[in-house]
């Protein structure tokens, strides 16, 4: 590793946003850390093909045991890795979620940013060097929206605990810009998935299942609200938003979206419809998805990303869900090659014991 290469630390680094974030970065030439939680079982499989091991000399991407509940922990991070950048992605990302959890939540996404803003200010200060902070806020925030599309000055109004959690962890970011002088940013980004999405959010859950019911191994898709809007981009470009607010020379928050919303029964269209397949003969409602209170509609303006960060969507709802389904058919076709594989075996077995 060179000593020269600007070093970031990511927290969440396993999930979707931090394995792109981990690709981008390295590729400009970043020795990456990330925080990973311990878990009982493996939850590195989004970043197992770019990690490294500490000892070895080429690695880009290191892994640190953590957890952003923890403040002492996150304190000897940030003192061993001396980040130059550092990147909050660390949540409990899932909005339906965080009404059955609402303490954990409030936990990891409005307590942990601030463990980590307290831990990058201490740390800034007895370092003596500047550590530049990303927060991962929402367009969740928006909520019941209070305009039409959604701007850095639209008024918040959260619906959920998740919600409600990054408006708290967003605010507490701007107040560590203007009490200390902490160059932090907020990227409000607006929905963004990608074939690596968690497979309960909505779109990878519909192109997961057009995958398996297209090779007959499933029938039906059950989901909640079909009529809720959203404003879907691809995570890949979304993250490059993030690495550009930090390059400024003041933080600032910046709206990240496409600019188009579509419905989640119009995404079920555009997915059926790459297999030749009719959604409506295999989409059912179950109310076991109805959220308490639902986002009905969200759609952001980023006219200020694209003047001051020259930063601009590139993937469009179409592309989105095209690359997703082919993804996920590919991975069905896997499934499927195991599922035969297995069979033959079963059935093999039985000749034989007969
Ligand atoms: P994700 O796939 O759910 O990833 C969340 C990450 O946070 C995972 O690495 C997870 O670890 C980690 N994590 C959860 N609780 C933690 C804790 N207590 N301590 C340390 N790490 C913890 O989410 P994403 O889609 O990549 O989103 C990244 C961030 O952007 C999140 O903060 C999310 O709320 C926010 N955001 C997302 C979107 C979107 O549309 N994707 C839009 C706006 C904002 P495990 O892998 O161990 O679970
Ligand atoms: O895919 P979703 O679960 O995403 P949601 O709630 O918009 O939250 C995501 O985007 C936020 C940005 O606005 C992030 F901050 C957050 O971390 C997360 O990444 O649901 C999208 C819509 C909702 O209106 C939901 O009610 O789809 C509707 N929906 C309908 N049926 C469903 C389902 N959502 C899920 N997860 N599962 C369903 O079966």
């Amino acid at each position: 590793m060179s000593s020269k290469a600007k070093r970031a630390l990511i927290t969440g680094v396993t999930g979707q946003d931090g394995s792109y974030l981990s690709e981008l970065l390295i590729s400009k030439g970043y020795e990456v850390h990330g925080i990973v939680r311990r878990s009982s079982s493996f939850n590195t499989s989004r970043i197992d093909n770019i990690r490294g091991d500490v000892r070895d000399p080429r690695a880009k991407l290191l892994l640190h045991y953590g957890d952003v509940t923890d403040s002492a922990n996150l304190s000897a991070i940030m003192h061993r890795v001396q980040p130059d950048e550092v990147y909050n992605l660390a949540a409990q990302s899932h909005v339906r979620v965080s009404f059955d959890m609402p303490v954990y939540t409030v936990d990891s996404v409005a307590f942990g940013a601030i463990k980590v803003l307290e831990s990058v200010r201490e740390a800034q200060q007895s370092l003596g060097k500047q550590i530049r902070f990303y927060q991962a806020s929402s367009s969740e925030m928006f909520g019941k929206v209070m305009e039409v599309p959604q701007k850095e000055t639209t008024p918040f109004y959260p619906r959920s605990p998740y919600g409600v959690s990054k408006v708290f962890a967003h605010w507490a970011t701007v107040n560590y810009r203007e009490s200390y002088g902490l160059h932090a940013s907020c990227g409000i980004l607006f929905n963004h998935e990608s074939p690596r999405r968690g497979e309960t959010f909505v779109t990878r859950k519909i192109t997961r299942a057009v995958g398996r019911i297209k090779l007959g191994m499933q029938d039906k898709l059950f989901l909640g609200n079909l009529d809720a809007q959203r404003d879907w981009g691809f995570a890949g470009d979304y993250v490059e938003a993030m690495w550009l607010m930090l390059q400024r020379a003041e933080a600032d928050d910046y709206v990240i979206s496409t600019g188009k919303m579509i419905s989640v029964r119009e995404f079920c269209r555009l997915c059926f419809e790459r297999v030749g397949l009719d959604y409506q003969k295999y989409v059912a409602t179950d109310p076991r998805y109805f959220r308490p209170a639902e986002v009905e509609q969200l759609l952001g303006d980023c006219t200020k990303a694209k003047q001051k960060l020259g930063w601009t969507p590139r993937t469009s709802v179409e592309m989105l869900a095209h690359m997703m389904v082919d993804a996920d058919l590919e991975l069905a076709k896997r499934e499927k090659t195991l599922r035969d594989a297995g069979h033959a075996v079963e059935s093999e077995e039985r000749e034989h014991h007969h």
